[in-house]
């Protein structure tokens, strides 16, 4: 077919010619024949997805000279081709520059010379220039100006612009490119019903929205980045830096069209080629996670509409009772005196600090909700973070220039911090230190910063003009762009919101945790609702407003991947859901689930019944979930020894299979299970009334089921995990070639509690009998441990393990001890154990045929940075 349009363009060039359903870019406005002919696009029914009206291979634009060179890289300059203008003020000239910002990282820069444009203001680490690259381009003039961009190792176009639809006017960008492999993974927030996206013509809106989980509309946050998993097994990631309300529209080519309404096309490509190393390359770029606090890893328990403390009480004590790991209560709105910020309720709240106290004194933490929008109705002289926000000029103002006026929880109007503003900044980490002297917070969790606004614009409505009502308006929910948040003609101080909606919770995100290191002089916890490209260096994330439905298990194991790619290392769902009532099974389930969310919270809504572990008749959940986290608790250093990992390299810490085995195609679907790091497969039941699942297990491995009795699987099996069996948990293997560092010992409720236990490390021999495994330690809390900290490297091989400190700064570890440590698949009877060249006695060892494991008891005799060799034969 090609072929023949190619040939009918030699014989007749210039006339328009149909192009292949797959390849059509729409021509937006052409809503019928008439309109469409009238604007100079091509009419043409099909009986697909795709569009009738479409834009002419002729339309775009033609390079003006040739490349020439600027700092870091080339650049060429581009005139305006076409007659076409779908939304009016084009840009005549435009340039597109290519910055070789490392070997991996090239960036696309497409803007104008002539106007300073709105431009994302996150300062990209770590650009080079660099001449030596993984990856080259081409620029192609004909019909219209395009680029190509391969990967140099395989030849590979990761990039092709030639679908054409390139568009730089003032409120509509556009660029489409051919993708070389549909295996295509990203964009956010949303909730997507596959982890591999379909790509048959879906579109996914982005801006930045409160609204509950409802299929593929726009959510809390703005994550405009993929991965592509190539066909050869590489991976590539891209990025569009831009904060204007935008959308991916995916076609079966495979390809994609990427629009905004606003700012500049800066596009920034990772060349990969593992997907690990794009996840890597993305977060050196966009910032990384801080290592957190170890107790952020533990069991949290929160509800709306505690209402009163007895009940928040209530619900702590029984999960205390039930002897669940349990590390962290949370506060909703209700314990605000009125919903107002930095206030507690005083009558029903009142003894909320004292709680607060006696938690800390049993090594809990607690976190209050605050909601930015701040009330300005409170008496002359009552509520100072108001009257000092006010003194300072901190909030975000309207057209007109006055502070813009919003309606949210408290029940006068309120004005919204523009936390652009370093005033602002200010203001708000001296109200979060006056809060923590009122109560004593370890963290604090950031709500409704879309920011969400319960009336559309303002309490006024908004101004008609062309922010307000663009153009075009990218998918998204609501009738307007306002709808449910500020006027976009609001101003604030890093620009106009119409460019800034999206960064407001990224704004606010840095300011809170430096408030909260300040306040409590530790290391703390941000859990922020709307995130943006770069503000997974401050702040986790959960999943919002999911629902207490079966389905939501499965859509919450996606967007726990898709965060830990978008560079959230913590990150879960509200266990049980959140919206709706739970039931016994669901709320079981989810928490086998959720103990293996890095971020593990049950939580839910005001007007749901309560869903806390310890409420239900008959014990079941309470069981179901003890049972779940001590799992999670005995790996926490494993875990938390991936958060070290992915502070220093980007190395995530939940991640789809096909991170880990990027040639094994039947990985690419798979999203129903995934990896903790890169030795655990967590593959949960999530439908109701199984007690059985399929589950995958990557040939190239060989896996350990729990409990360890020795058998060894590959490749596809069943796994059993009965509610009713107190022998069954969440179903978890564990991958040969690893040894993962544990804490068993006595039972004990918080991670503050386990820190002085022993450890013991299982390890899990691969087929040729070999092992690795890392363990970080440090105290878990103090800031910027990142350079406080001991690394111990374990690794196996021929019937012999070596201990070795590479980093030993954190000198508590040298009173730390290994207990014990197994290693499962040892084939062959052990009967003689060497520690450090010295025969260890007979009782010093277990060599056990069932479990195909050898055990070796080492009490006190091995600190844990020591080094040390075992051999066993
Ligand atoms: O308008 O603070 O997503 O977790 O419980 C609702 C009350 C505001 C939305 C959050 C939810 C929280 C709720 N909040």
């Amino acid at each position: 077919m090609k072929g023949v349009y190619a040939l009918l363009l030699l014989i007749f060039p210039g006339i328009c010619l149909a192009v292949e359903d797959d390849r059509r870019i729409d021509c937006l406005p052409g809503k019928d024949e008439a309109s469409c002919s009238s604007m100079g696009c091509i009419w043409e029914q099909t009986q697909s997805e795709a569009p009738n009206c479409y834009l002419p291979q002729t339309y775009g634009y033609r390079a003006r000279g040739e490349l020439y060179e600027i700092e870091g890289g080339l650049a060429i300059d581009l005139v305006r081709e076409t007659e076409i203008s779908m939304f009016g003020s084009d840009y005549q000239e435009i340039t597109v520059a290519f910055e070789h910002q490392t070997k991996d990282r090239l960036r696309v820069k497409i803007y104008s010379k002539d106007e300073q444009r709105f431009e994302v203001p996150l300062k990209i680490e770590g650009a080079e220039f660099s001449e030596e690259n993984e990856y080259s381009y081409e620029i192609i003039n004909e019909p219209v100006f395009s680029i190509k961009i391969f990967r140099k190792s395989s030849g590979t176009v990761i990039f092709d612009s030639s679908l054409g639809g390139l568009t730089f006017s003032d409120q509509f960008l556009q660029i489409s490119t051919i993708l070389p492999s549909s295996n295509f993974y990203g964009l956010g927030e949303q909730e997507q019903p596959s982890f591999k996206h379909d790509m048959n013509w879906k579109t996914w809106g982005m801006f930045a929205r409160d609204h509950p989980p409802d299929g593929d509309i726009n959510l809390y946050g703005v994550h405009p980045r993929y991965t592509v998993l190539e066909e050869d097994g590489n991976a590539h990631g891209v990025l569009f830096l831009n904060s204007n309300a935008q959308e991916v529209l995916l076609m079966p080519t495979p390809g994609l069209v990427y629009r905004t309404i606003g700012g500049i096309l800066d596009i920034y490509f990772f060349l990969g080629p593992s997907p690990e190393e794009v996840v890597s390359q993305y977060t050196e770029a966009v910032g990384r996670y801080y290592v957190p606090p170890y107790w952020s890893l533990g069991f949290q328990l929160c509800r709306w509409g505690y209402n009163t403390l007895d009940n928040m009480k209530a619900a702590w004590q029984r999960t205390r009772d039930a002897g669940i790991p349990f590390d962290v209560q949370w506060g909703d709105i209700d314990y605000m005196d009125r919903s107002l910020d930095f206030t507690i309720n005083p009558t029903d709240f009142k003894e909320l600090p004292a709680f607060v106290d006696s938690l800390h004194d049993i090594g809990m933490k607690f976190i209050p909700i605050l909601d930015p929008c701040i009330s300005m109705g409170e008496p002359v002289g009552s509520y100072p973070p108001f009257e000092e926000g006010n003194a300072l000029k901190i909030w975000v103002s309207n057209s007109s220039g006055d502070p813009l006026v919003g309606k949210v929880w408290p029940a006068d109007n309120c004005h919204f911090p523009d936390f652009s503003n370093p005033t602002t900044q200010e203001w708000w980490i001296s109200q979060l230190a006056v809060f923590h002297e009122l109560v004593s917070y370890d963290g604090i969790w950031i709500d409704m910063n879309e920011p969400a606004n319960f009336v559309a614009g303002s309490v006024d409505g908004c101004e008609d003009n062309k922010w307000n009502s663009p153009p075009y308006k990218p998918k998204s929910v609501g009738d307007t762009l306002p709808d449910k948040t500020i006027c976009l003609d609001a101003e604030q101080n890093f620009g106009r919101h119409y460019d800034t909606h999206s960064l407001y919770g990224w704004s606010q995100s840095e300011p809170t945790l430096r408030g909260v290191e300040e306040a409590t002089g530790k290391r703390g916890l941000v859990l922020s609702r709307s995130t943006f490209v770069g503000s997974g260096k401050y702040a986790a994330h959960w999943l919002g407003d999911n629902w207490s439905e079966w389905d939501n298990l499965h859509f919450s194991i996606i967007g726990i991947l898709q965060f830990s790619q978008f560079g959230y290392p913590l990150v879960g769902a509200d266990i049980c859901g959140f919206i709706g009532n739970s039931t016994e099974e669901l709320c079981a389930r989810w928490h086998q689930l959720g103990a293996f969310y890095p971020f593990s919270r049950n939580h839910n809504v005001w007007d749901g019944v309560d869903q806390d572990p310890g409420v239900w008749e008959g014990g079941l959940v309470a069981r179901v979930a003890k049972d779940a986290f001590k799992l999670k608790y005995e790996i926490l250093p494993y875990l938390y020894s991936l958060f070290y990992y992915h502070t220093l390299t980007g190395a995530t810490v939940t991640r789809p299979v096909w991170h880990e085995f990027p040639m094994d195609k039947k990985t690419w679907n798979i999203d129903t299970q995934f990896m903790l790091g890169p030795g655990i497969m967590v593959s949960p039941i999530l439908e109701q009334g199984k007690i059985t699942r399929q589950v995958y297990l990557p040939k190239d491995s060989i896996w350990y089921s729990l409990p360890l009795d020795g058998s060894i699987h590959s490749g596809d099996i069943e796994v059993e995990s009965d509610l009713n069996n107190s022998a069954h948990t969440t179903p978890i293997h564990f991958r040969g070639g690893f040894i993962i560092p544990t804490q068993e010992g006595d039972f004990m409720n918080t991670v503050e509690q386990r820190k002085s236990n022993a450890f013991s490390l299982k390890a899990f021999l691969n087929s040729e009998g070999m092992a690795f495994g890392f363990l970080f330690l440090d105290d878990g809390e103090s800031l910027n441990s990142q350079n406080v900290h001991t690394r111990v490297i374990f690794s196996i091989e021929k019937g012999s393990m070596e201990s070795r400190a590479e980093v030993n700064d954190y000198t508590e570890a040298n009173n730390m001890f290994y207990e014990k440590i197994t290693i499962y698949g040892v084939k062959e009877i052990v009967t003689q154990v060497t520690l450090n060249n010295e025969f260890i006695e007979a009782d010093g060892f277990n060599y056990d045929k069932d479990s195909v494991s050898l055990t070796i008891y080492l009490g006190q005799e091995c600190p844990v940075p020591d080094l040390f060799v075992l051999h066993w034969f």
